[in-house]
């Protein structure tokens, strides 16, 4: 059966192209929602993608993945460093979590290397700019 997949990004990351591009690459979420939608097809993954500012849709929307989606790939943005709410509600659902960041969280300031999310995932894939996503989706066909 085929699997469904959600990929969520979390606040600024609309501004992928525009948004400090020495760091985030020149590249739209658009252009990258496209790209993962051409690998999910490849890999024979349903996959949804989304992006909120908003902490409680971002909730909102993981918790409604429960019993509709096998694995999860969240960029939290720097809810990642924050949220423990959005932390609560992926373990609400039970399900494998991939987390990602496009830039080295870890060459850069010290509060990005905190992250309410690491040690609840599967794994964490940073630095590979908009690949991470697509490392990701390689991930997780095979952890289900
Ligand atoms: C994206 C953000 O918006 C930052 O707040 C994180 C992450 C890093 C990224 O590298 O994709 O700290």
């Amino acid at each position: 059966m085929t699997k469904n997949i959600l990929i969520i990004n979390g606040p600024n990351l609309n501004m992928l192209g525009t948004r400090e591009p020495e760091i985030y690459g020149s590249q739209t979420l658009s252009d990258i929602e496209k790209l993962c939608k051409a690998v999910a097809d490849s890999l024979s993954l349903n996959l949804e993608f989304c992006q909120s500012n908003m902490e409680g849709k971002m909730v909102q929307i993981i918790q409604d993945c429960r019993d509709k989606k096998d694995v999860i790939i969240i960029n939290a943005g720097a809810y990642t460093h924050t949220s423990i709410a959005i932390r609560d509600a992926l373990i609400s659902t039970g399900l494998p979590i991939i987390e990602v960041h496009m830039s080295n969280v870890f060459k850069r300031e010290e509060f990005r290397h905190q992250s309410y999310i690491s040690d609840i995932a599967e794994g964490v894939i940073c630095g590979f700019g908009a690949q991470v996503y697509t490392m990701a989706l390689n991930a997780a066909r095979k952890i289900v």
